[in-house]
């Protein structure tokens, strides 16, 4: 490695320009601003926040550093353990799923998709009911269908001090256990993540929004990916808020192989081999252990339909062309 180089963390990107936080982290570091380098968009790679980097001065910059201008380049993107297309991030070790118990009505259905990218990328899902004082009875069904799955599920209220401190208490037993916790809150727009981050970050200013105001103009409030160092006991993890999605079409894109799809749902996993035909789909097959095993209660039926609609998402698009956008990322 070059003298001049140093290894850093890519926080945020916004329009060519990131944010890079020195590697190991450590607490009241700055964010040097940097720009990518040419070869990358020549080879089609965008730089992610979560990256590992190694950046360099640039020896282009101006000699004082204004705030706006990139004085620093990135040279190189150390290897992913994985990276998400959305939300854009690398090198994730949790995803938060945020579910509101209401308003907005949760959509299970988008957030198990979200659940089985995650899997697939070897990310491991956390399950954050919010909104637990709009309607707790919402909260316990969806709190119940996930921990009858096998996730780890924490039910809250942004106005209820115990549950953040709970949340918070989470967190800094991961990062303590774990080098290089890398999380992001994700989920629905106006499902309350941003709100759940400030709680979490209290110095920070973190946009939150209002539903009705968000509907009429019928966009999110936060619009960027952003990672921010949250530590705890000297233990530090990144951890990003990220926009609300509104669809994950699995017709469009191609978030993991359609051949993982079953492994993606973790508690079908103990079946798996198990069924009569070795080509089962556990849609209606005679002798389907999965299907077997959601008759006996054993996976719920929410589970089982959201793997039913990523499964004929899949099925809509032709193979060929699966193939040929893989050979493109
Ligand atoms: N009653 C109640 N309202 C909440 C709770 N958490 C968030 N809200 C409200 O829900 C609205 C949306 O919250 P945000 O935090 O902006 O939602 P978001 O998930 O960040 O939304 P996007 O940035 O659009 O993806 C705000 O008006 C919050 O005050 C909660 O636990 N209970
Ligand atoms: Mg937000
Ligand atoms: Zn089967």
């Amino acid at each position: 490695m070059h003298e001049s180089m140093q290894k850093g963390i890519i926080m945020r990107g916004v329009g060519g320009l990131f944010g890079v936080r020195l590697f190991p982290l450590t607490s009241g570091d700055e964010l040097l601003l940097c720009r990518a380098r040419g070869s990358f968009r020549h080879d089609k790679i965008t730089p992610l926040p979560g990256d590992l980097v190694r950046i360099e001065r640039d020896s282009d910059a101006p000699a004082v550093d204004d705030g706006k201008t990139a004085s620093f380049v990135i040279d190189e993107i150390l290897p992913r353990r994985n990276a998400l297309i959305r939300p854009p991030l690398a090198n994730l070790t949790h995803l938060f799923l945020v579910i509101p118990a209401a308003r907005p009505a949760p959509d299970l259905k988008t957030a198990d998709k979200l659940i089985a990218i995650a899997e697939s990328a070897n990310i491991e899902p956390i399950i954050l009911v919010t909104k637990q004082d709009l309607d707790e009875s919402s909260a316990d069904a969806i709190a119940a269908i996930y921990r009858s799955a096998g996730f780890t599920v924490i039910t809250l209220s942004a106005s209820d001090p115990e549950s953040v401190e709970t949340l918070r208490k989470f967190i800094g037993s991961l990062a303590a256990a774990e080098t290089s916790v890398t999380a992001a809150f994700a989920g629905a727009s106006g499902a309350g993540k941003s709100t759940m981050m400030s709680k979490l970050f209290p110095d920070l200013t973190i946009k939150t929004g209002e539903i009705s105001r968000r509907a009429e103009r019928g966009r999110q409030t936060t619009r960027h990916v952003e990672l921010h160092p949250f530590e705890q006991n000297e233990n530090v993890c990144l951890i990003a808020d990220t926009p609300g999605f509104s669809i994950l079409d699995f017709t469009r894109f191609n978030f993991f192989d359609p051949a993982d799809l079953t492994s993606a749902f973790r508690e079908f996993r103990p079946h798996i081999g198990d069924c009569r035909y070795t080509k089962c789909t556990h849609t209606k097959e005679e002798g389907c252990a999965i299907l077997d095993a959601v008759h006996r209660g054993e996976i719920t039926k929410e589970r089982h339909d959201s793997y039913l609609e990523i499964l004929t998402e899949m099925k809509k698009k032709p193979d060929w062309k699966r193939r040929k956008e893989e050979s493109r990322t």
